[in-house]
């Protein structure tokens, strides 16, 4: 019965990480996924978050499940983060917040929102983003348009293209917003374009959706980082929001992260969210309670919270100072070119403008895994593998 089950493509990025498991040379670097690494090239556990395991060990608490809508303290803690403390959406009681698994849970949770309740409605991506979105509103059966982000001859943002194709779309479409630190062209609007960019949310009604995947890594500072959405809130802008706790607490496999929206008023957060919980209810009934409890613990205590803050600054700037080795390099092999680019992303990525065909390249001779659209993860490099990585001769050009 299942003869006719065709092979799946592979993820284009998690699918990096398979190659680079097999490849045996010293030399190799992974640059594929963006995945933190110390200055060491190792994986990293903030100690914030083994401190707040140790104290959940050390109160012996139990397995019960969570509510549907998930622990309370965290999605205050969540909210909190994202708006503010003092946001009057959190005070008057605005904000449906469901915490689902990650970034790429919540997304798909809002998505299925959408889906049901805004029939017909297309969500806009930017043309490139995180290749995952394609698949997350296809497969909750919301149709996805894409709207121009990217402008390869300036290596930055086509606000103009991105204006016109948001005000092209039909009236009631969702458009989806990287919050801060874009994938993967590491571009982000600035706080002018980003009014502008409300602006036109608001003519056209649109609903905005943010991803908040790297709040902290734009930055370094997490209430930097919320600009957009904490703007669109002040304005009174309804909007979705998908946060991920995976990159900013480096909790990645435990899958924590929320989808709120926020509205106009508390009856209608309180009908969303119970809508939210139907969704929920029927995909995985109930989220995991480790990681939030960690979010919980980190977020309650200000000594804590405090020092989480220390070590993401400590992330973010390990990745600033990789980013100025690597230009330094490449400067001093081709001092005739523009460079500054890798100085101006922000973020986990470099957005390099190399050819699939030279991609191919960088791994098939040089062991540096990176993914087909020319994007870097320098959160996988570091200070010592920055002149290795300039010397690929086909990293000597931007075209
Ligand atoms: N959105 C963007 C733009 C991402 O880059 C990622 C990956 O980190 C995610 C969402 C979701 O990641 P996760 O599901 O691990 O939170
Ligand atoms: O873009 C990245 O590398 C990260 C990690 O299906 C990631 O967002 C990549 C692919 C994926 C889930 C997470």
């Amino acid at each position: 019965r299942l003869e006719g089950v065709e092979m799946a493509p592979p993820d284009p990025i998690l699918g990096v990480s398979e190659a680079f498991k097999r490849d045996t040379s010293g030399d190799k670097l992974n640059l594929g996924v963006g995945a933190y690494r110390t200055e060491e090239l190792q994986p990293f556990v903030l100690n914030v978050v083994r401190k707040a395991e140790e104290r959940m060990l050390a109160a012996n608490e139990n397995k019960e499940y969570l509510p549907i809508e998930g622990l309370a303290a965290f999605r205050k803690a969540t909210v909190e983060l994202l708006l503010g403390a003092d946001s009057p959406a959190i005070k008057e009681g605005r904000i449906a917040c469901l915490q689902s698994l990650s970034g790429t849970g919540s997304l798909r949770i809002g998505a299925a929102f959408i889906a049901k309740f805004m029939p017909g409605a297309a969500a806009y991506i930017s043309r490139p983003t995180w290749g995952n979105h394609k698949n997350i509103f296809a497969d909750a059966g919301v149709e996805w348009k894409e709207y121009s982000y990217f402008d390869p001859e300036t290596i930055g943002l086509d606000f103009g293209g991105m204006v016109a194709d948001l005000q092209a779309a039909p009236e009631g479409s969702v458009v989806v917003l990287h919050g801060c630190a874009h994938n993967p062209t590491g571009v982000d609007p600035t706080p002018e374009q980003w009014e502008q960019i409300a602006d036109v949310c608001v003519a056209k009604k649109l609903l905005p959706f943010f991803d908040v995947a790297y709040q902290g890594f734009a930055t370094g500072s997490l209430d930097a980082d919320a600009f957009a959405p904490r703007y669109f809130a002040q304005r009174g802008i309804e909007f979705a929001v998908a946060q991920s706790y995976s990159k900013n607490l480096g909790l990645y496999a435990e899958r924590v992260g929320a989808i709120s929206f926020v509205l106009s008023d508390k009856e209608a957060a309180d009908r969303v969210l119970s809508q939210l919980k139907r969704i929920a209810r029927a995909v995985y009934s109930n989220p995991p309670i480790h990681g939030a409890r960690i979010v919980s613990e980190v977020v309650g205590s200000e000594e804590m919270f405090a020092e989480w803050k220390g070590e993401m600054e400590e992330m973010s700037g390990r990745i600033k100072a990789v980013r100025q080795v690597l230009f330094d390099e490449l400067n001093k092999l081709e001092p005739n070119k523009d460079w500054s680019f890798i100085l101006k992303q922000v973020g986990m990525f470099s957005f390099t403008g190399l050819s699939p065909a030279q991609c191919d390249h960088m791994t098939n001779k040089w062991h540096v895994y990176m993914t087909k659209d020319g994007r870097l993860s320098l959160a996988g490099l570091n200070k010592a593998k920055c002149k290795y990585l300039a010397d690929a001769p086909s990293s000597n050009s931007h075209t």
